[in-house]
């Protein structure tokens, strides 16, 4: 009898903390018990599974493990190592100092659900067609955690998900799946354990997902690698730091950014946005009570809630430092391939926006982080590289075939040896939403020197609002809008060109292009539950 299954049968206790639950429904699944404790519980429903992962199990001999560690809405800059003058994250940074940091990844959506199916499955969003952060990821299309799987690794998903915000049940792909309902909560959320009745277990976010994760790595894989998939909550809205941490900001002063009061050659929606739920007028995901409120002394709300953002990341650093060690500690740390990430940006105030979703900088850039000596060590990378490039990268780090469908590229080559051939340029795309209409149809071309940003009405006629173009070498900020400057016509006419060409190459032809109508920016709150 193989190793694992000795060791699972034997029913292994972990020290999670948890209230008393029911029993899970099934086999090789988490069962919380007694409190304090969970279970890992089997019996012989494995044969089948063990049938496949025994034959995979050769095959992935001598692989290394993954640790994908994928924080929700982290601003690229949110960390030591990529220059914040603020945020202490010595974790993080090692990582970046033994590893590589991507100083130029962007999301080609920035919105969670959208993402996060996108760093899955190396696909766009109208590929993959998870458009919002209501629709669950269709299960017939392969992702990265599975193609391992199928290969030979042990796998598990632990944290937010979020795809199918009403949806806490297992999905394919995983040997153990641990998720929750929508957002979660900072504190005390209630969790679903593999498909399992959810129960709050108490504590924080961060910690519990932490101890969760390192448990399952402490498992025995039966002789396989193994790929844990770790996503936090943080920092997403509503910033709640541990108390700890909730006032290490205190004497650091916040003021809006001096983007956000040089708007005069933007289109007219950024300047509606201002008083809107995804303006720094608004009520800034409660840390504003009464809105919209535009008085220069207002700022301190505005400061307050960058104070709770920051406060959160730290119990993520907090994280990092915890599964590092114990890597370290079982001799692992250099057979495993450890991603950071974030899933889309955040603007914290630049052009007068909170949020995201726009194609403006601080919404598309978001931090990675490799460590895995079999890449590379100490190194940045400038080269612009996607969502869309981590399936196919891991697969290939991990010696897995690749999967149809991906519209990314690997960057391990390009690392190790450089690219003459690597992109220079990509296509972003955001439809509307009427949940959150704070934020038009968004086509938009990056180049690694131009930003061109276009606004489609979505009923196939004239845009809706004015073109935005910037270069980025000389106004990384984007302050100066440079679109109806007479000298840029025929580099407006040549991205414009380019984009379209991106966009036919990614299968977006304009009559594939589909998209809601753009009602406009409007002052009315989300609802309630979606927030
Ligand atoms: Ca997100």
């Amino acid at each position: 009898m193989p190793r694992r299954e000795v060791g699972v049968a034997q029913k292994r206790w972990v020290g999670v903390t948890g209230p008393e639950l029911a029993l899970g429904r099934g086999m090789g699944r988490f069962v919380f018990l007694g409190g304090v404790r969970v279970l890992w519980c089997v019996a012989g429903l494995l044969t089948s599974v063990l049938a496949a992962s025994l034959a995979g199990a050769a095959e992935a001999k001598g692989r290394p493990n993954v640790l994908f560690i994928l924080c929700d809405d982290l601003r690229w800059n949110a960390m030591a190592c990529a220059g914040h003058g603020s945020l202490k994250t010595p974790h993080i940074d090692r990582l970046a100092a033994e590893g590589v940091r991507f100083a130029n990844t962007f999301c080609t959506t920035s919105l969670c659900s959208p993402s996060r199916a996108s760093i899955l499955t190396g696909r766009y969003a109208h590929a993959h067609g998870v458009r919002d952060n209501f629709t669950e990821l269709p299960a017939r299309l392969p992702h990265w955690p599975g193609r391992l799987r199928e290969s030979g690794y042990h796998t598990a998903y632990m944290g937010k998900w979020h795809m199918g915000e009403e949806n806490d049940k297992p999905r394919a792909g995983f040997d153990d799946f641990v998720t929750h309902k929508g957002q979660g909560k900072y504190f005390d959320t209630p969790w679903s354990v593999n498909g399992a009745e959810a129960k709050v277990i108490p504590g924080y976010y961060t910690t519990t997902v932490t101890d969760m994760a390192l448990e399952w790595m402490k498992r025995d894989h039966g002789g396989r690698p193994w790929a844990m998939c770790l996503g936090h909550k943080a920092p997403h809205s509503f910033y709640t730091p541990e108390e700890k941490y909730a006032h290490t900001f205190d004497g650091v002063r916040v003021p809006y950014p001096a983007t956000a009061f040089q708007l005069a050659d933007k289109p007219a929606w950024i300047k509606d946005r201002l008083y809107t739920w995804h303006g720094i007028y608004g009520p800034l995901f409660d840390w504003r009570k009464k809105f919209p409120d535009d008085r220069p002394e207002a700022v301190k709300d505005f400061e307050n809630m960058v104070h709770g953002y920051w406060g959160t990341i730290l119990s993520v650093d907090d994280s990092v430092g915890r599964l590092v060690a114990y890597l370290k500690e079982s001799g692992q740390l250099d057979n495993t391939v450890i991603l950071f990430m974030g899933d889309n940006g955040l603007l914290e105030g630049e052009h007068g926006m909170v949020d995201k979703r726009t194609a403006h900088e601080a919404s598309i850039r978001i931090p990675l982080v490799v460590r895995y000596p079999g890449l590379a060590s100490g190194k940045v990378v400038s080269a612009q590289v996607l969502t869309l490039d981590v399936a196919p990268s891991v697969l290939e780090l991990c010696g897995a075939s690749s999967m149809d469908g991906v519209q990314g590229r690997s960057w391990v080559r390009m690392v190790r040896e450089g690219d003459a051939a690597w992109r220079t340029s990509w296509f972003y795309e955001y439809n509307y939403e009427k949940q959150f209409p704070y934020t038009p149809n968004v086509r938009a071309l990056r180049t690694d020197r131009w930003k061109f940003i276009r606004y489609p009405h979505g009923d196939g006629g004239a845009d809706r609002h004015p073109e935005e173009l910037y270069d980025l070498t000389v106004d990384p900020d984007e302050t100066r809008n440079l679109a109806a400057v007479e000298v840029h016509r025929e580099t407006v006419a040549s991205l414009r060109s380019e984009l379209a060409r991106r966009m036919v190459e990614g299968g977006l032809t304009p009559e594939r292009d589909k998209m809601p109508l753009d009602e406009g920016v409007k002052k009315e709150l989300p609802d309630q539950k979606i927030r």
